[in-house]
């Protein structure tokens, strides 16, 4: 048998001591984010520690009923007794509360850039999500997630790995994947869940969007805008924008795409960069953002089109300057 590793060791004998504590987990929560939640919140309760996922109010949980339903959510901070377990969030005031904590006794992720902010920090930068890590810790720990944490887990993980092909997928991810399949998840229900629940309305707004794209760095980059009244025009919401990039970068010889979606509230846009071998963390950190080497994102209050330009120009330096 492997030996655990110490960091790993080390959170498997934390939430062994615990008696209560608070699980956070990134703004604008994923199904990996809620998927290693519901995880967290199955392993707690089969070690006799009370749990609960705190989240601000104004959040919205995707997919609720699939990854959480009968878990233990609470629309509040944490009180500042309870120690807090972040999942899959790269820096404290990315997560999804009110307030930062004052403090973090546990940080679980994948995203490279994490800040390190936990008293303990089970980061692992090449795991495809935050649920393969929690899957880890079920083992670790010599647990088994009953079968609607074994679900959710499986959906954080066909998520991140956007199903399986991102370039974080490794033969690790498949044997966490089949363990939970092992265990009675239903892959195919999961995969209608995730990926054909798309609405008419958002693919209108799709087609819209790659009908606009403009090339950048000699088409090696596609660049979509995504206008408050393209949404009117179509009929759709603004979370319906998802997963435009990455049809973009899937075009033959674009190897760089973003998105830049208007929003009503908050930064004026948010935009989403994905590559095939760019590190567009890089350009996302310039603006205060971050993720994942190929697939990153940041908010401006510049408008759409300031912000298209930034973007084509950047793309093409940076294209410009790697070998192709
Ligand atoms: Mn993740």
């Amino acid at each position: 048998m492997r030996a655990v590793a110490a960091d790993l060791d080390a959170v498997c004998r934390a939430l062994r001591g615990e008696t209560e504590v608070a699980l956070a987990v990134h703004d604008k929560p994923d199904p990996d984010a809620l998927g290693a939640a519901a995880g967290m919140l199955d392993a707690c309760g089969q070690l006799r520690v009370e749990a609960a996922l705190h989240v601000a109010a104004d959040q919205s949980l995707p997919l609720e009923a699939l990854l959480l339903g009968g878990r233990r959510v609470l629309r509040t901070d944490p009180p500042a007794a309870l120690r807090v377990y972040a999942l899959d969030c790269g820096a404290a005031p990315r997560l999804a509360l009110a307030a930062p904590p004052a403090r973090v006794a546990v940080n679980i992720d994948h995203h490279h850039d994490n800040t390190g902010y936990g008293e303990l920090n089970l980061v692992r930068g090449t795991a495809s999500s935050t649920c393969e890590i929690v899957c880890d810790l079920f083992a670790a720990l010599g647990l088994e997630p009953d079968i609607a944490a074994a679900t959710a887990l499986y959906a954080g993980i066909s998520f991140d790995s956007g199903h399986f092909h991102h370039g974080s997928t490794s033969a690790h991810t498949f044997a966490c994947a089949s363990w939970l399949a092992g265990l009675g998840v239903d892959v195919t229900a999961v995969y209608g869940e995730l990926y054909e629940r798309r609405s008419a309305a958002a693919l209108r707004l799709w087609a819209r969007a790659v009908q606009g794209a403009q090339p950048a760095a000699g088409g090696r980059a596609l660049v979509a805008t995504v206008a408050r009244a393209d949404y009117a025009a179509c009929g759709a919401g603004e979370e319906e924008a998802e997963g435009i990039v990455e049809s973009l970068r899937a075009v033959e010889g674009v190897e760089a795409a973003a998105v830049v979606k208007e929003q009503s509230k908050g930064a004026r846009v948010r935009v989403s960069l994905r590559s095939s071998a760019l590190d567009v963390s890089a350009i996302a950190a310039l603006r205060g953002g971050g993720g994942h080497r190929l697939a990153a994102g940041f908010s401006s209050d510049d408008s759409p089109e300031e912000v298209r330009a930034w973007l084509s120009s950047e793309l093409a330096r940076r294209l410009s300057t790697e070998s192709s």
